[in-house]
């Protein structure tokens, strides 16, 4: 529970349209490790999305509600995850971590490698007896681990903080040019970069937690779908999933395979490519199918 003294939490309960004896309770829900090997002509998915965890914790915590406070309607409270409100600030004042020189909460046991989700209940409901964490405040920013900063290929992590320009993820999701620097480090990845998480020692004992069945995707999709497929096809594979997201475009996933042919060599796709690119109709895709024929062509000489 984020203390009710909190500044933080009085601000969002008000602007939310709380009253002011409400409160913010926030959890941290485990994201499975999947070992499927990593092959040749597939777009990667990182773990966090090969399950719709966001859902996932939805649910349970609508049913958490229903059996605290049945007597509660839709309205009456607020459940949130990966939302616009400040989830790791608040993850934080709750004791739920430290802050990581990735930008990422981590916690003592299960590292990074959880999804955030609250909920916001108006006052009269008695959740729990709270006794705050023990306090890791000593922890953060990680010492002299540099480690994050180190591997991440798109040099985000520093000591001026995050720069989420130059956050691969960021651009997955991202409707404009891809800056060539970001174009070179692409790797094969087509939604998520865990690098900053691979890399740190916090997710390294982490104990085994049960995959959940909501929502669940392979973690490579054959390039060869994505590029060939239709609009309509893509959309319809990801429904319900963590990538079925309006954000989350077919054409931006067509990039995305482009940039990961190209990082990968696959020449024998120059064709697929080049018959996206006279459909592309989207000038992030153009750019990219250009970028990934010229680096083929280049590789094939
Ligand atoms: C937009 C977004 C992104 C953007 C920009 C992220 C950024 N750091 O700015 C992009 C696409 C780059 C991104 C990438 C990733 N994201 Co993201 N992202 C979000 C999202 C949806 C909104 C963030 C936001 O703008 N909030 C609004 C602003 C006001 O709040 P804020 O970002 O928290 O920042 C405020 C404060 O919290 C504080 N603050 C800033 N940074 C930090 C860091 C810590 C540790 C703390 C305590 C406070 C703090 O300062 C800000 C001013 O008030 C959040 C969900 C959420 N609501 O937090 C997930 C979220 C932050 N992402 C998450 C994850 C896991 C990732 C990725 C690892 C995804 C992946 N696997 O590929 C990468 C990691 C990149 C990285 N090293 O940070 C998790 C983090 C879980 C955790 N353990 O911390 C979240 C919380 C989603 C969730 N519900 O689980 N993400
Ligand atoms: S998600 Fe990837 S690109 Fe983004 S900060 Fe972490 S390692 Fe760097
Ligand atoms: S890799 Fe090191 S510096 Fe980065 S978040 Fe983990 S402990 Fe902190």
């Amino acid at each position: 529970m984020v203390p009710k003294e909190s500044p933080l939490a009085k601000e969002i309960i008000e602007d939310q349209g709380f009253s002011s004896d409400g409160q913010i309770i926030i959890a941290m829900f485990p994201i499975h490790r999947e070992n499927e090997a990593k092959e040749k002509g597939m777009g990667q998915i990182a773990p966090f999305s090969c399950r719709n965890y966001y859902k996932e914790t939805i649910n349970r915590m609508k049913l958490i509600v229903k059996q605290v406070a049945p007597q509660l309607t839709k309205k009456q409270y607020r459940l949130f995850s990966n939302s616009r409100l400040p989830e790791k600030s608040l993850a934080l004042e709750a004791g739920l971590g430290f802050r990581g020189k990735n930008s990422l909460l981590i916690n003592r046991s299960i590292g990074s490698r959880g999804v955030l989700a609250g909920m916001i209940l108006p006052g009269e409901i008695k959740v729990l007896e709270y006794s705050p964490e023990e306090n890791d405040e000593a922890l953060s920013n990680c010492g002299n681990c540099r480690l994050c900063e180190k591997a991440c290929p798109g040099g985000a992590i520093s000591d001026e903080g995050f720069c989420k320009e130059k956050c691969l993820q960021f651009w997955t999701t991202e409707s404009g040019i891809v800056p060539d620097d970001i174009k070179r480090n692409w790797g094969s990845i087509l939604y998520g970069c865990t690098i900053c998480q691979d890399i740190c020692p916090w997710n390294r004992k982490i104990p085994e937690s049960r995959a959940i069945d909501l929502g669940a995707l392979p973690q490579g999709i054959p390039l060869t779908f994505l590029l060939t497929a239709a609009q309509e096809e893509i959309k319809s594979y990801f429904r319900n999933s963590n990538m079925g997201m309006s954000w989350i475009t077919p054409r931006m996933l067509q990039r995305n395979a482009v940039l990961c042919a190209a990082n990968e060599g696959l020449s024998e796709l120059i064709p697929l490519i080049e018959k996206r690119l006279s459909e592309a109709k989207d000038p992030s895709l153009e750019d990219a199918c250009r970028w990934a024929l010229k680096v083929l062509k280049r590789d094939q000489d």
